[in-house]
């Protein structure tokens, strides 16, 4: 947990004083020790089990993207869809060249590029000496609130980074406190660390400052895949964000595939109900290990990005 938060205060908080780390700290446990919001220390549903859950096959490309599909029983219409065949600036723009976290990595635009039909997040040592990656942010131009987003993406090992895909609102950047997460929200569907196999989503809401409220969970992949591994191998994730919450389902849509389950009235005082820009990125920090032993450059595959709205 306090990596996590550690992780949270240099992701968003490098420019505040230290005094307002500690009253972001004080304040935040308090908050846990009055139940609210959701920390380590609240017993966490088991998910999955090594005994529970089928191995998931490795998926395979649709030649064509239907317009309509039916999930969980429910319709849905694409609203967005990227094969990345060229690097779409309608679509796309690289995340602002920026210093990120706490091991002196750097945003680079170099490090994101498409080729062959993926999104490619290059992750390596610049010449200087510099832990560079990068990330994607869907422009002005692509906005929702709620829907099911579908993304098929591959992972190198490393150590000292970890990959993510997550939606942002700009009034998150503003600070949103009250009205729980219905009024803004970051929502991280996934965040990948290769070094300890740990596939987590989060909820953050209330703004980045004092009233900052967060929720996560983590998952083990590895242990799930032939040969214990997470890594080299093609994955889907399916996010469904709707008027009930948050759930991810991993490398399959039925019920043993699902991962992640966050109640809205328990992560929030309800879903979050305002327009959110799709980020992809990868980045170095502690909480993804030692980057002396980083075996690099990595890099995050991604070949599609696809989004649906509820009929
Ligand atoms: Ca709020
Ligand atoms: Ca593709």
């Amino acid at each position: 947990m306090i990596r996590f938060l550690i992780k949270l205060h240099f992701a968003h908080l490098s420019g505040y004083s230290f005094a307002l780390f500690i009253v972001f700290f004080a304040v935040l446990f308090c908050s846990g020790c009055a139940g609210g919001y959701i920390s380590s220390a609240t017993p966490r549903p088991t998910r999955h089990t090594a005994t529970d859950t089928p191995i998931p096959t490795a998926t395979t490309a649709p030649t064509t993207t239907p317009k309509d599909i039916t999930f969980a029983g429910k319709k849905y219409t694409l609203t967005f869809n990227d094969d990345f065949d060229h690097f779409d600036e309608r679509k796309w723009a690289h995340c602002p060249e920026q210093e990120r976290q706490d091991a002196g990595g750097e945003w680079r635009d170099s490090c994101c590029e498409v080729t062959n039909g993926n999104l490619v997040i290059s992750c390596a040592i610049d010449k200087d000496g510099t832990p560079i990656s990068g990330g994607i942010r869907s422009t002005g131009e692509y906005e929702q609130a709620f829907g099911l987003y579908n993304i098929r993406f591959k992972v190198e090992k490393a150590d000292g980074l970890w990959y993510a895909f997550w939606l942002l609102t700009d009034k998150m950047e503003e600070g949103s406190a009250g009205n729980g997460a219905t009024d803004g929200a970051e929502l991280d569907i996934f965040e990948y660390v290769p070094h300890t196999d740990e596939f987590s989503m989060s909820v953050h809401w209330d703004g980045y400052e004092k009233d900052l409220k967060s929720a996560f969970e983590t998952y083990y992949p590895g242990e799930h895949y032939p040969g214990g591994s997470f890594f080299d191998r093609w994955h889907e994730a399916w996010y469904l964000w709707d008027e009930y919450g948050y759930r991810l389902y991993l490398d399959g849509t039925d019920d043993s595939c699902l991962v992640f389950d966050f109640p809205g009235d328990g992560y929030g005082d309800g879903t979050c109900a305002v327009p959110c820009d799709m980020i992809i990125s990868a980045e170095f920090g502690s909480w993804g290990g030692d980057i002396d032993t980083a075996q690099l450059p990595a890099h995050f595959y991604i070949d599609h990005v696809r989004v649906y709205k509820m009929n």
